[in-house]
């Protein structure tokens, strides 16, 4: 069986919802990012460093990285309806699009969580977060350009994991100002929130994503050291 380190306030979230979809069985186990269980040293005998989710595989390897969890268990899975094989024609579309999403677009969205990381002095924190929320929307608007053009989804009429990825990280900016902006990633949430299987899974995330700006508004020096 698998083993999921996650938890409240995490992208853990994304492969907690890829192992429902494919019916696996896993255990959750939470670590609390808020009060540091993420740095104590029995978390850092799992992951070094420090950061999850993590996941456990059945021959005992501990898995890092969000993106490649969802693809390693869509492929050790054959989840197709989620994720393309290798010998389909939209792998490539799609594997630009996961890698796009980890490296361009997850990164700011740490920077626009954790301003008070990139900043030496406090009263830096906001502009730090108002460019990280730029550079995102500036992303964003590239994944808008290309859903208008072949959509609605990021495979065109095909469903996939990089959907919900995608939405997942507009839902923990300010979804609806994204969304009143950029048309077509606002047909693509409404589709994902459509999903019956994705629909409790994105409202956890809306919840927590608002939970969190609040945590952000009262502690502006920083939620998290
Ligand atoms: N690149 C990693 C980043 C993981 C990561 O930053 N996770 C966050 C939770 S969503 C975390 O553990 N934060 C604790 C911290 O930054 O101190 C991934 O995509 O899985």
């Amino acid at each position: 069986m698998y083993i999921l380190y996650g938890g409240d306030f995490t992208r853990a979230t994304l492969v907690q919802w890829v192992l429902e979809e494919g019916k696996i069985e896993y255990e959750l186990r939470k670590i609390d990012i808020q009060t540091g269980e993420h740095r104590s040293a029995d978390f850092l005998a799992i992951n070094p460093a420090g950061l999850v989710p993590v996941l456990i595989t059945p021959d005992g390897d501990a898995l890092y990285e969000v993106a490649a969890l969802m693809l390693y268990l869509a492929d050790q899975h054959q989840l197709t309806d989620l994720a393309p094989p290798s010998t389909d024609r939209d792998w490539g579309l799609f594997l630009s699009t996961v890698f796009y999403i980890a490296a361009d677009i997850q990164s700011e969205m740490k920077r626009f969580h954790f301003p008070h990381r990139f900043s030496l002095r406090r009263e830096d924190n906001a502009g730090i977060q108002d460019l990280a929320k730029s550079l995102v929307l500036s992303r964003l608007n590239v994944m808008n350009t290309r859903l208008a053009k072949r959509g609605p989804y990021v495979l065109g009429t095909r469903f996939s994991l990089a959907d919900f990825y995608l939405i997942f990280w507009v839902a923990y900016l300010d979804r609806e100002g994204v969304c009143a902006q950029l048309p077509s990633i606002a047909r693509l949430y409404d589709l994902v929130r459509s999903r019956p299987t994705a629909l409790p899974y994105l409202e956890e995330t809306e919840r927590t994503s608002d939970a969190y700006a609040e945590m952000m508004r009262k502690s502006p020096g920083g939620v998290i050291a």
